[in-house]
């Protein structure tokens, strides 16, 4: 099914720009997928129980026909490319992906859940989708 995807990334160790850009790039090689559109970056203080430094955030939207589930599994691979190293849940990372939502689907899984658990708590992803659904007129 054709759908519209909202991604957030996420870096707070290294080059965070670089791992964003990277990201962006790599997620306009999916198959079937093509970007409409992102936030520009903004920093963001560490949300949740640990302690870190201040994360690079940013909101992708792709138009794609993988299912919720595939592109997990292509955000996981892009992930693990950054040379992601999973530590303390909630902790430091070169890149996070995750998928913030879909336009016409839900999932409730063990490993999947969209929309994701945490958006009603993070102003700041709720603000990047309001921009990116009102740039695309809906
Ligand atoms: N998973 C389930 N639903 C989803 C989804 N919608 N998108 C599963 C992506 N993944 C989903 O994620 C753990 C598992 O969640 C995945 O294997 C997938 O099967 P993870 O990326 O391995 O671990 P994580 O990122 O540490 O945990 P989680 O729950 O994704 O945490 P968050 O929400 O990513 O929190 N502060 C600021 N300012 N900005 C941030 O971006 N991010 C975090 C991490 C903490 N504090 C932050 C930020
Ligand atoms: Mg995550």
């Amino acid at each position: 099914m054709r759908d519209v995807a909202y991604i957030a990334l996420g870096s707070n160790l290294g080059q965070r720009e670089v791992f964003l850009a990277e990201a962006r790039r790599a997620i306009s090689t999916l198959a079937t997928t093509r970007v409409l559109g992102h936030t520009d970056a903004e920093e963001t203080a560490p949300i949740g129980p640990v302690a870190q430094g201040p994360f690079l955030n940013q909101m992708i939207a792709i138009e794609t026909e993988l299912s919720p589930q595939d592109l997990l599994a292509e955000l996981k691979r892009i992930e693990t490319n950054a040379g992601r190293v999973r530590s303390a849940r909630w902790g430091p990372r070169t890149l996070d992906l995750d998928i913030v939502l879909f336009e016409k689907q839900s999932v409730r899984e063990p490993g999947l859940t969209v929309p994701h658990p945490e958006l009603t708590n993070r102003d700041f992803w709720l603000r990047e989708l309001a921009a990116l659904r009102s740039s695309r007129g809906g």
